[in-house]
């Protein structure tokens, strides 16, 4: 594992992965949320492990439902989705098709075993450690899923470029589905950089990143692990992941949470249809992004 330092805008980054590691079966949620505090990230080996099993057939079994409806595709400006939502890209040269899955559409509407994942009690004490007694899901889920022998790149971003929050924005929670090493897109993170405010992104191959001249994946902090793995990370920490070259597919999947007052005010993936939410920033309201409770109690606020 690297401990090289790494160039951060605010200097040399020294941050290894022993400074931000821990471990489910000795966790302490306050220390842990501690260094997300500082840090702005952090791993939490062998979380997920008891939900692998189901999760990982109900993810194949979506990405096979995905690929027969392919023939049903239509052009989006993100690429190209079917039906069940799956978004697709387009493949690299040599590919079996022209169009490689990039999110698959398995939520906590369609697998209950990624609902109850969403619930898991170390997991939401190191949130309410982080956010407070009162927090909600943000989102149905997520599942990034990288084709084998080439699935897409992540560029380096921050997810605040695609969803902007009023105060302090999601904790999210990646977890590794299959071992994740450099060679099949392992999550790289740059520590610190939560306290950057959100950054100017650009148009990438995949949507809303930041500009690789000055945010090489040199400057990132790769965070290799087993399957079972869970990364919690601020929503404005820099993160982003390399292709899948391995023979296998390599699926994460990603919960967010955040204090139940907490909303959208700018959301987009390109950086004209941001632009565009920009200026809509000020008639966001909570009320009609309230998300289901995982810990604590939702009080009546007037707007
Ligand atoms: O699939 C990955 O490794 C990266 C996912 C990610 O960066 C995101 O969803 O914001």
């Amino acid at each position: 594992m690297s401990t090289a330092p790494i160039e951060s805008s605010a200097g040399v980054n020294s941050v290894g992965i022993e400074d931000i590691e821990f471990f489910a079966d000795d966790l302490d949620a306050e220390r842990a949320a501690a260094a997300y505090r500082e840090h702005g990230c952090l791993v939490v080996r062998g979380l997920t492990t008891a939900y692998l099993q189901d999760l990982k057939r109900d993810i194949e079994a979506t990405a096979a439902q995905a690929i027969a409806l392919l023939d049903r595709a239509k052009a989006v400006p993100e690429g190209w989705t079917t039906p069940d939502g799956t978004l697709f890209l387009p493949a690299p040269a040599g590919f079996k098709r022209d169009k490689q899955i990039m999110t698959l559409p398995i939520s906590y509407r369609t697998s209950a075993t990624f609902f109850r994942a969403a619930f898991d009690k170390k997991t939401v004490d190191i949130v309410e450690a982080i956010l407070g007694p009162n927090i909600e899901l943000f989102g149905d889920g997520q599942c990034l899923y990288k084709e084998p022998v080439g699935g897409h790149p992540k560029h380096l971003h921050q997810d605040s470029s695609y969803f902007e929050h009023r105060f302090q924005g999601p904790v999210a929670t990646l977890n590794y589905v299959v071992d994740t090493d450099l060679r099949n897109g392992a999550l790289h993170v740059v520590p610190g950089s939560h306290r950057m405010g959100t950054l100017a992104h650009v148009d990438t191959f995949s949507h809303l990143g930041l500009d690789e001249n000055e945010w090489p994946w040199e400057r990132a902090l790769p965070i290799t692990g087993q399957a079972g793995d869970s990364i919690f990370f601020h929503y404005r920490t820099i993160h982003g992941s390399q292709e899948n070259h391995s023979d296998k597919a390599r699926p994460v999947f990603i919960n967010r949470y955040r204090r139940v007052d907490d909303y959208v005010i700018i959301s987009g993936t390109t950086v004209e249809n941001r632009a565009e939410a920009e200026k809509r920033a000020a008639q966001a309201r909570k009320n009609e992004q309230r998300g289901l409770m995982v810990r604590g109690f939702r009080a009546y606020e007037d707007e």
